[in-house]
Parts: C-alpha cells; sequence; structure tokens
C-alpha cells in the first residue's frame, strides 16, 4: 500500500505510522467537513447477531420487513460492500436553535415535529458530506476504495458507532454522548484500509430508567429493547393504514416522530446546539397550528415538505396524523369544523375512520364541557339566588 500526499510526508514513515498519521488526518478532515466526531473500528459485529434476531424474532420491526432482509450483511459489512475491513463512524449534531419543547407540546392545537425533521432531510447531507470525507481521504491514497452509508443500508449504525467509540447505547437503544447527548445523527464510510481503531466508550446509563418510564405508549419493553410497534416515531412515520385506537391519546400533538425519551434523558442537558443551518427550522413549522397544517393541499404539502425527511410519508398519512392530534386538541368548534369540511370530500377509508373518531373525540369534549357549565349554573341558582 502507497500512500500519497504533497504535503504530508507519508513516504518516509513505516506503514503503521503511516496509517495512525492518516487516521489523525481523517479526524481532523471529519471534522472540517462538519462532522462533531469521528471514530474508527474493525468489521467484527458477531456479538450483534443474537440480540437482532431476537427483536425480529419479537415482531418488533412490525411492517419494517426491510430489518428482517440481509441479516449476513449487518453483521458482516464485508457482504455489504466487498473489501471492507474498517467503517469510519461519524456523528453530526441536529438540536436547532430555539427548539421550544415544552411551549409545542403543551400547546395541543399545535403540532410537536420531531426536532430531527424540522430543516433538509438529513441523509442527503450527511451523505455529501461523507462522499467529500471519501473523497479527502483518495487524495492521499490512490488505494482507497470507499462507500458511504446513512440509515439507508442493511447497516448497523448503532453497533458501529459503540465500536468506534462514539458513544454507548442508552437504555431507549439511542446512541448517547458524554458531551452530545443522543441529538444527533450517525453515518458510516466503509473503507479498504486497516487503520488504527479506536476503544469503545464503557459507559452506561447505570440506575437510571426515566426514558423507559416517560415512553407515552410503554414502547420500550425492557432496557435495549424497544418494540417498534408502539413507538410513536413508527407510527406516525413508518406505519401505513389506521393508528391503532390504543396509541391515539398518548399520541398526543405529536404528528411526526417523537422526542420524549431524548427529552427526558440526563445526558441530553449537555448538547450542544448545531450550527448547521440545513437543520434549522422552516419558518412554518415554528409555530404550526394543526388546522393550518391540516388544511394545506397535497401541492402545498409537496412545495412546503421539499428536501425535507417529512415529505416521505405523503399527503394521505399528514392528514392522518394530524387528525389524531386533532381529536386529542382540547374543545374547538374551528377543528370540528376543519374535520367535517374535509369529511365530505374524502373516499379514503382509513382518513375517514380517523376524521370520525377524532370529531367523536371533540364533540365528547364539547358535551363535558357543557355539562360542568350547566352544572356550575345549577350550583350558583341554589346557592347564589341573588346572582341567579
Ligand atoms: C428502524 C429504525 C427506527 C425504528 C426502530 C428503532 C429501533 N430501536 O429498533 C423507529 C421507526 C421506531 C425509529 C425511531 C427513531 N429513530 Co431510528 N432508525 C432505525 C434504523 C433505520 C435501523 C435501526 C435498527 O436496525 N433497528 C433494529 C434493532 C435490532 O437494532 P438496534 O436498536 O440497534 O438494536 C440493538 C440494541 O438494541 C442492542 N442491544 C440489545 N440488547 C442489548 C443489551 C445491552 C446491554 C446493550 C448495550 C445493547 C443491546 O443490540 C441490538 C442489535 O445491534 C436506524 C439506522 C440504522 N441503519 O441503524 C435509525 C436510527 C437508529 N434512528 C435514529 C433516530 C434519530 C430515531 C428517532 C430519534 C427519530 C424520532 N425523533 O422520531 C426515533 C427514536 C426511537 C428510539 N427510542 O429508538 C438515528 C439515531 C441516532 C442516535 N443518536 O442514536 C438512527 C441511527 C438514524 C441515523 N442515521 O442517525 N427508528
Ligand atoms: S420515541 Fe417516543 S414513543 Fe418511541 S420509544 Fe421514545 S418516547 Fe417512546
Ligand atoms: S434516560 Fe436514563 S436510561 Fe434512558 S438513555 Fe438516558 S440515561 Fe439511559
Amino acid at each position: 500500500m502507497s500512500l500519497v500526499n504533497s504535503t504530508e510526508k507519508y513516504d518516509d514513515m513505516g506503514q503503521e505510522k503511516q496509517l495512525t498519521q492518516l487516521a489523525n488526518n481523517i479526524k481532523a478532515w471529519g471534522r472540517a467537513l462538519g462532522f462533531q466526531q469521528v471514530g474508527i473500528c474493525d468489521i467484527d459485529l458477531s456479538q450483534h447477531k443474537s440480540l437482532y434476531l431476537a427483536y425480529i424474532e419479537h415482531g418488533y420491526q412490525g411492517s419494517m420487513h426491510y430489518l428482517e432482509r440481509n441479516i449476513d450483511k449487518r453483521i458482516k459489512p464485508n457482504e455489504l460492500h466487498p473489501n471492507t475491513c474498517r467503517i469510519i463512524s461519524v456523528r453530526m449534531d441536529y438540536l436547532p436553535p430555539d427548539a421550544k419543547f415544552a411551549e409545542t407540546l403543551s400547546n395541543d392545537k399545535h403540532a410537536y415535529i420531531s426536532r430531527y425533521a424540522l430543516g433538509r432531510d438529513y441523509h442527503k447531507v450527511m451523505r455529501n458530506r461523507l462522499k467529500k470525507l471519501g473523497e479527502k481521504i483518495k487524495q492521499s491514497c490512490h488505494e482507497l476504495d470507499f462507500r458511504p452509508f446513512v440509515d439507508s443500508a442493511p447497516v448497523l449504525e448503532h453497533a458501529i458507532a459503540e465500536k468506534a467509540g462514539i458513544g454507548w447505547t442508552g437504555k431507549h437503544t439511542l446512541t448517547l454522548n458524554k458531551e452530545a447527548g443522543s441529538w444527533f445523527f450517525l453515518g458510516e464510510l466503509f473503507i479498504n484500509l486497516p487503520l488504527p481503531v479506536d476503544e469503545q466508550i464503557q459507559n452506561d446509563c447505570g440506575s437510571c430508567s426515566s426514558c423507559i418510564s416517560i415512553c407515552p405508549t410503554q414502547a420500550i419493553v425492557a432496557p435495549y429493547k424497544l418494540d417498534a410497534r408502539r413507538c410513536i416515531s413508527y407510527l406516525t412515520i413508518e406505519h401505513q393504514g389506521t393508528i391503532d385506537i390504543e396509541f391515539r391519546e398518548a399520541i398526543g400533538n405529536r404528528i411526526y416522530g417523537c422526542d420524549d425519551c431524548q427529552l427526558v434523558c440526563p445526558w441530553n442537558r449537555f448538547a450542544n446546539l448545531t450550527e448547521e443551518k440545513d437543520f434549522f427550522s422552516r419558518e412554518f413549522f415554528k409555530s404550526a397550528s394543526l388546522i393550518e397544517l391540516f388544511s394545506w393541499t397535497e401541492d402545498e404539502f409537496l412545495i412546503n415538505t421539499q428536501g425535507s425527511p417529512i415529505r416521505r410519508i405523503g399527503v394521505h398519512n399528514w392528514r392522518r396524523n394530524i387528525s389524531v392530534a386533532m381529536g386529542n386538541a382540547s374543545y374547538d368548534i374551528q377543528i370540528i369544523s376543519c374535520l367535517q369540511n374535509a369529511l365530505i370530500d374524502e373516499h379514503s377509508d382509513t382518513l375517514i375512520e380517523h376524521y370520525t373518531w377524532a370529531i367523536d373525540q371533540q364533540l365528547r369534549k364539547q358535551n363535558k364541557e357543557n355539562r360542568l357549565k350547566n352544572k356550575l349554573i345549577r350550583i350558583i341558582q341554589k346557592g347564589l339566588p341573588r346572582d341567579a
């Protein structure tokens, strides 16, 4: 193997030293490209096989059938991309400024969108940067073969990040880091150079179990075990068709994804905000009312979600999700009339069922409100005759 670089005198060094120098350079180049952390690991993921198979056997993947396929490629990365012997794992922070978690979650007539999805689709942003990193390395080493991945192929991203020293696995199953909490995306560059590997971080959640208790749908069925079928992120993003009645109230005003297990995690107190403008919130998501978002035409949905991860769910599931939140909102005559109008032209059985459910929920609240008001009036009439 020969490493070439006009500015660095690799040729004077032994191969081991050259690789160590290159690994250090890769980390510096990665940071210059906007990754907050870069780690390197080998490709032995064999210890994850039984854990992964157990997940599939339990059926936790629900309708994400792609998780059932290519299991060998997940465990043996060189079967996914031949000659891979190392993986460069990167993280990129995404928490936008002005995240307004509590304000948005507590306003039941507004929509809560997972903070990772307020801006541009991270797949594109990160893949481009990883490609640039690969090209930069190739300038130093012509023999380099590389392939970037971000959430798009059978890759065990958590397991790789953990091995490469990016963080440890939290009980909510996400990768956690002392400095960054969990508000970051993961990505990988598969390479064929035997670079020195980083040490795995020795840390764990200790006795904390806050994410397990706070989860609105009890989706974290045991530490490190997530039943995706119960997870609001799955229900609002991946799941097609009807959302089971069992989960609807718990969904609250979360119309796309869920952050609760991260919001409660003590490590996220230390998380930095992203400086990546692409992940900043689009203006209309900052204080989006449910009625406003629900009223988007299909064209408006496509225009407003261009380049956003939200676009993938399509306008049908967008409306389905928002109607659940509308049913959960406090009583509002405008919400009822908005849903009733939408019912007039709706042909989808799923949407008709969701809108009808949401109207029923609203009417129940109206009846309850009326009952309480009537009760109060009766009390006043009896007890405060002068006022009656
Ligand atoms: C499918 C998927 C989902 C599914 C299922 C998630 C799941 N945990 O299974 C759903 C739709 C629910 C989902 C939700 C979210 N996701 Co997602 N998702 C993925 C995806 C594509 C695959 C994950 C996977 O393979 N799951 C299958 C199971 C078996 O894998 P696993 O969870 O890693 O399981 C391992 C551990 O449980 C571990 N394990 C089991 N027992 C034990 C015991 C001990 C002691 C230990 C240490 C480990 C351990 O071994 C298992 C096998 O390796 C990855 C990208 C990728 N290719 O990895 C993104 C990814 C995990 N998602 C991501 C994000 C951001 C989210 C959300 C936060 C989005 C949101 N706000 O709504 C939520 C978080 C929900 C949660 N608590 O996990 C990020 C996570 C970044 C990070 N910091 O960790 C990823 C890495 C995408 C990316 N490139 O950045 N996601
Ligand atoms: S994302 Fe929400 S629903 Fe899913 S595990 Fe975390 S808290 Fe539970
Ligand atoms: S909330 Fe507690 S248990 Fe859950 S991931 Fe964070 S530290 Fe671990």
